[in-house]
């Protein structure tokens, strides 16, 4: 082919010829921004497909070539990303989940995620799991424990692989306030039956949620804990810790670190185990004593994280309330209340 007769050929496919090198670049585009100059998958433009996210969740990619970590220049600094105690606080930003993947994957490690759906709760699983299967912990070896009294009304979702939904009949409690305290008491048994032999690490959540964003293995450490929507700007006076001295949850004023939220803990089975049945004994002495806590198992894992400080917490992305609106330090709602008729649901 002379050059004349090429250029001519190209001249009649000029029309496909540019379409190819828009294409192209689109697509350099994309995976420029997927290495990204940002520590995660804040993409700044239309990329952000669901597609993205199944490519950020790829924890086979053997990606080495990432922004590198700058001393001088902080990811955040609008939040605080690091405890006294130097326990991390994950905030969007703060984490690159390609290493943290490779990390979690070459240890192969196995997550219990305990859920509890007692009487009319069981209508919340459907949406919980269903979004479970596209957020939590894509890629990893995942067992959903669900703990009901109404084994036939867990629904039937469809699971990817190395995934599976484990029912676990239990009792109801008339008293809502001991359907929510007893959930330290059945972690704690099912972790010595069986959670010990099944899982390397537990998280521990409400089930009147759904996930509207990536939660993964940043969230995995010895013990851990999130901060609670409505008390992270606050002052330590402001949180609703239980005050009366006769309470094992009691907390003095002018004590505490932050008010963590009841409906999402975790870490290993090990430290989970420690956690809960701390929690459940005191609630059990409590009882003996004629007091309830204030809030509950809240107020005795507030105290619980004041005497064991937690080795990570979760910013307010991954329990967040949308009642509450979307404040600037929120880049992402990882894992959201769904709203609940409470006459209906809680009679
Ligand atoms: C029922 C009435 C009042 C409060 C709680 C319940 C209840 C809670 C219930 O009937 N069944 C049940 O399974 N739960 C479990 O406790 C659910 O896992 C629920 O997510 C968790 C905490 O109760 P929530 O979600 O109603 O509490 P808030 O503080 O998130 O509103
Ligand atoms: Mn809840």
């Amino acid at each position: 082919m002379s050059k004349q007769q090429w250029i001519n050929a190209l001249r009649k496919r000029k029309y496909q010829a540019f379409i190819l090198v828009f294409l192209s670049f689109v697509l350099l585009l994309c995976w420029y921004n997927y290495d990204g100059n940002s520590w995660t998958s804040s993409l700044p433009f239309s990329c952000k497909l669901n597609y993205d996210l199944n490519f950020l969740q790829d924890v086979r990619l053997q990606r080495k070539n990432y922004s590198q970590p700058d001393t001088m220049n902080p990811p955040r600094t609008d939040v605080l990303v690091m405890t006294p105690w130097l326990a991390p606080i994950i905030w969007d930003g703060t984490f690159n989940i390609y290493i943290l993947n490779q990390q979690f994957k070459q240890r192969d490690v196995r997550i219990g995620l305990t859920v509890f759906a007692i009487k009319k709760y069981v209508v919340f699983l459907q949406l919980f799991l269903e979004t479970a299967e596209k957020f939590f912990m894509i890629g990893h070896k995942v067992n959903y424990y669900i703990m009901t009294d109404r084994p036939k009304d867990v629904p039937n979702v469809t699971l990817a692989e190395g995934r599976r939904v484990v029912v676990l009949k239990i009792q109801s409690y008339a008293r809502w306030q001991d359907v929510c305290m007893r959930r330290m008491e059945m972690i704690s048994l099912f972790t010595k039956e069986r959670f010990i032999q099944e899982v390397d690490y537990l998280v521990c959540v409400d089930v009147d949620m759904r996930f509207s964003d990536h939660v993964g293995v940043e969230i995995l450490s010895d013990i851990f804990g999130t901060l609670h929507p409505r008390f992270y700007r606050r002052q330590r006076q402001h949180f609703t810790y239980e005050r009366r001295p006769a309470s094992q949850a009691y907390i003095a004023f002018g004590e505490g670190d932050f008010y963590y939220a009841g409906g999402f803990f975790g870490g290993t089975v090990d430290e989970v185990y420690k956690l809960t049945n701390q929690c459940h004994n005191a609630i059990m002495t409590d009882k003996a004593n004629s007091i309830e806590a204030l809030w509950h198992d809240e107020s005795h894992l507030n105290k619980y994280f004041l005497n064991h400080k937690p080795t990570k917490i979760l910013s307010p992305e991954y329990l967040w309330d949308n009642s509450l609106g979307v404040p600037e330090v929120l880049r992402k709602r990882r894992f959201v209340a769904v709203p609940k008729n409470y006459a209906q649901i809680r009679n």
